[in-house]
Formats: C-alpha cells, sequence, structure tokens
C-alpha cells in the first residue's frame, strides 16, 4: 500500500489578492500532488470555519505532517476521518476547513495519481457515478452584482445554462455569447469584471440586467438563472416573491440559488410548491454542503436543486455523502467554484466525477476562471480517451 512521505504547505494569493494556501504532498514512492484551497466572500453562518493561513500553514507543517507520515492515503474515508477526529470540533474550527480541505483534496488527488488515473475517474469510482460528456452543464455568470461587484446591483450572480450540450460545445457557446455581450455594452459603458468574471456594469434595475441576459438566451438556446445570495439582499421578502415571479413567467428563468435568507427555509418552500419542477430553487447558503441540512431541508421541501461546494464542508468524504443524500431525493445538483479562487482545477474533475448536473465556474474570464473552462475541454479529450 502506498504511503504519506511527506505533507506541508505553503502561502500563496488567491484570485482577489488575498493569501490563501497550498498543500503539497509527497508518496513514499515520490509521486507529488498538491491542492490549492478556495475561499468564499458570500458566506453561510453554518459552513465550517476557515482559520488564518498563517496558523493554518503552521499546523500542517508541524501537526498534520507527522500524525499522516505513514497513512494509507488510498482510502479517503479513513484520511477524512483522521481529520475530523483530529480537529474534534462540529464546525472545524480547530484545524480549520482550509487546512483539513488542503489536505482532503491534495491525498486524494495523490491517491488518483498513484492509480495513473485523471482524478474525475477517482472522483467517479468514490461516488459511483456514471461519467459523461455532457454533465455537468455550464452554469455561466455573465453579469456580477450583490457583495462580488461595485455596482448597482443587488443579486449576486446573474447566470447563462448550458443544455445538453457536450462540454466543448458549451464553453464554445459561453465564449461567443461572454464576447457578443462584451462588443455591446463596451459601446455604451466601460467595462469592469466581479470577482468571479462577470461583467459589474450597472443596469437600471436588477430586472433590467436579466431582460437584457434573457434576450442572449433566446437567441442563443440558453437557459437564465440567478443566485439571489439573499442573506446579503436587503429586499423584503413580498418584493422578492414578486421578483422571481415575474423574472420567472417573463423572462423564463428556470434556477434560483437561495431566494431567501438562510434561516427562512418557509419561504423557500412556497417557492417550491408553487412553481413545481418548472423552477429550480436551489440551496447554497441555506444547506452549506452538510448532509444534516440538506436533510432538513427535505423535510420542509424547501429545494429541488443544491449547491455543492467542497470547502463549505471540509472534507471530500463528507462533500461526497452530501451528493449521495442530493441524488437520493433526486435534486439537480450543481458544484460550484467559491468568490476567491485559484488556478487550481480540481472542482471541475470534482463535478464531471460525480457526474453534477450543473458546474459554476464563473465567466469565461480572468486567469482562474479560464483555468477552468479550459480543464473542462481537456476532461472531454481525456474522456474520449484523446489523451
Ligand atoms: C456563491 C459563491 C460562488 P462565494 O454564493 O454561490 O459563486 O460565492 O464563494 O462568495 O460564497
Ligand atoms: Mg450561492
Amino acid at each position: 500500500m502506498p504511503k504519506v512521505d511527506s505533507i506541508s504547505a505553503e502561502k500563496i494569493l488567491n484570485s482577489r489578492g488575498d493569501w490563501t494556501i497550498k498543500v503539497n504532498v509527497v508518496s513514499d514512492k515520490g509521486n507529488q500532488e498538491s491542492f490549492s484551497v478556495p475561499e468564499g466572500k458570500s458566506r453561510g453562518s453554518m459552513e465550517a470555519r476557515i482559520i488564518n493561513p498563517d496558523k493554518a500553514i503552521d499546523l500542517i507543517n508541524k501537526k498534520i505532517a507527522k500524525e499522516f507520515r505513514g497513512f494509507d492515503f488510498t482510502d479517503q474515508s479513513r484520511v477524512d476521518a483522521r481529520l475530523i477526529e483530529l480537529d474534534g470540533t462540529k464546525n472545524k474550527s480547530n484545524l480549520g476547513s482550509n487546512t483539513i480541505l488542503g489536505v482532503s483534496f491534495a491525498l486524494a488527488r495523490l491517491a488518483a495519481k498513484e492509480e495513473g488515473v485523471p482524478f474525475w475517474k477517482y472522483i467517479s469510482k468514490l461516488s459511483k457515478a456514471k461519467v459523461s460528456d455532457k454533465k455537468p452543464q455550464i452554469f455561466a455568470n455573465m453579469i456580477n452584482g450583490g457583495v462580488h461587484a461595485d455596482n448597482n446591483l443587488d443579486i449576486q450572480e446573474f447566470l447563462l445554462l448550458t443544455k445538453n450540450s457536450t462540454f466543448r460545445k458549451s464553453v464554445e457557446k459561453i465564449v461567443k455569447v461572454f464576447q457578443q455581450i462584451k462588443l455591446d455594452l463596451e459601446n455604451t459603458t466601460s467595462i469592469a469584471v466581479g470577482d468571479e468574471g462577470g461583467f459589474a456594469v450597472s443596469f437600471r434595475t436588477d430586472g433590467a440586467a436579466i431582460k437584457y441576459l434573457h434576450s442572449f438566451a433566446k437567441k442563443n438556446n440558453l437557459g437564465v438563472g440567478i443566485d439571489a445570495a439573499a442573506n446579503n439582499l436587503n429586499w423584503i421578502n413580498l418584493r422578492s416573491k414578486m421578483f422571481y415571479k415575474r423574472i420567472h413567467n417573463k423572462f423564463g428563468v428556470s434556477y434560483i440559488e437561495d431566494p431567501f435568507r438562510e434561516n427562512e427555509a418557509r419561504h423557500f418552500s412556497k417557492l417550491v410548491s408553487k412553481f413545481g419542477k418548472s423552477l429550480s430553487v436551489s440551496g447554497d447558503d441555506l444547506t452549506v454542503t452538510s448532509s444534516s441540512l440538506i436533510e432538513e431541508a427535505h423535510q420542509m421541501s424547501a429545494i429541488n436543486a443544491v449547491i455543492i461546494k467542497p470547502n463549505q464542508i471540509g472534507t471530500l468524504t463528507e462533500a461526497l455523502e452530501a451528493v449521495k443524500l442530493a441524488r437520493k431525493y433526486e435534486y439537480q445538483i450543481i458544484a460550484s467554484h467559491r468568490s476567491g479562487e485559484t488556478n487550481d482545477t480540481s472542482i471541475v474533475d470534482f463535478a464531471v466525477g460525480i457526474a453534477a448536473d450543473g458546474i459554476k465556474i464563473g465567466a469565461p474570464n480572468r486567469g482562474e476562471r479560464v483555468a477552468k473552462y479550459n480543464r473542462l475541454l481537456e476532461i472531454e479529450g481525456e474522456l474520449k480517451g484523446r489523451r
């Protein structure tokens, strides 16, 4: 059995220019892998706790490296159970979710390398998913607002959704439309982009931004969605409800993430019962990739779609458990990057490996997002045995 030879961590920058950690691992056979930890800005209060990167690095270099030396890292559930045990808290506040996720994913990547398979293939074995070059579809951020952009929009993300296309066709379409929008906006305003690469321009209203995207969606056979990220939205719920009804009926919006605050599950439920399958009501801050919170949401029929972000929960194994539960309830599953990213592309392999229905990787713009678009293209080649 291959064993851990060394684990070390270093401080690197993320896409916001904030410090994060990169975890490097080496096996006793001399194979090496690494993983760089992303960080969200609009976080749910129940997410596992991040700790200061300097402290995380210290813990990895001094404590975790020692604990894992000689450890068989090919059993991911044992790796993650050990990390959880070492932490000893419910919300990972002792070691920090960034510390734990860094080690969990770096060792999973190393196990894939040891087996000589791409990371998505390793994930698909763990999740028992049937991979294809049509899963995930891209939920592309075209316009950024809320806390991710310095404009007048309250809604955080305005998305275009590809439909039933291969990775290459999806990427090509999103890139084409992104360039069309850029050309169009350039005529009237200076172009700035938000944290996830979507245009950070101002519109008369949030509804006007959706109407604008809808015109491009119609011409290009794309869906329209939003992440309201309502924890940061200071609208009264009556206004939100009327707004969601209008954008669904008028502009065909078929995906709404976090339509209400994380403590307002009962309002989520009303949306689900009102629109049924025609609208994906998705939990992000509501469910934070936690099986117990997904279960709670299920008890209340609060969602029919769910965001999966491994760093919200802290280990690969727990993220896969959340996926399993979401599958059992037949939810639409959307794997997601964070707004603070690095060039690490593991989230794309994760999404392909669990055969997610969708993936959020921002716009085809900004290096850390482009890296993920390119990884999707690369994986299509690997799936077809061309690599
Ligand atoms: C979200 C995410 C990613 P953040 O709310 O879905 O798009 O943002 O990483 O800031 O939580
Ligand atoms: Mg969200």
